[in-house]
């Protein structure tokens, strides 16, 4: 008898022994009705809602370590960001830090993400309310955007004018859409 051989006889009898062992202990309505149950649940389970954000303030998830460094100004949905980095100043990349609050309005730019290929729209807020975070990475990139008399196109602007507390403290940076 082979070493396979062996190892399938093992694992037949331990099976078996383990079948008996709940036939003997169970009746086998209430196998039944455990089983189907545990096959409902497992089928149900992708459709629950959880939170897939990972923590995240919204917008799109992506795993914020595979696709680069999200402290360096170099990070790809920094593209148009003109601003201090919010993750260095004790919030995270799309959450404001404490005691500060996410601007009502934003600039949106478009910035390619490297690992897919793909363009995504990406929401810069300003967190208003504190003082400016100058001990962070600040960056300073402009894709797509335009002069200040395109008032529309153009990203160097406090995004906490219409927030009530209007002192510009950093920024997040929200995936909000694939462009197309
Ligand atoms: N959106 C960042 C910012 C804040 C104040 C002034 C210019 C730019």
């Amino acid at each position: 008898m082979s070493i396979f051989d062996k190892i399938t006889d093992w694992m037949d009898r331990m099976t078996e022994v383990s079948v008996r062992g709940v036939a003997s202990t169970t009746g086998r309505r209430s196998f039944l009705a455990r089983a189907g149950l545990g096959l409902v649940g497992a089928a149900v389970m992708p459709v629950l809602p959880f939170d897939r954000t990972f923590g995240g303030s919204g917008g799109m998830a992506l795993a914020a370590t595979a696709d680069g460094d999200e402290f360096s100004c170099d990070y790809w949905r920094y593209c148009a960001l003109d601003g201090n980095l919010c993750n260095s100043c004790g919030g995270t990349l799309t959450q404001c830090p404490p005691g500060s609050e996410v601007s009502k309005v934003s600039w949106v730019g478009t910035c390619r993400n490297p690992t897919d290929g793909k363009d995504y729209l990406v929401s810069y807020n300003d967190c208003c309310g504190r003082a400016e975070c100058d001990n962070a990475p600040f960056c300073n990139a402009n894709q797509g955007e335009r002069p200040g008399y395109r008032m529309g196109l153009h990203n160097d602007i406090n995004w906490c004018m219409a927030n009530a507390s209007q002192g510009y403290h950093c920024t997040v940076a929200v995936l909000v859409g694939i462009a197309e």
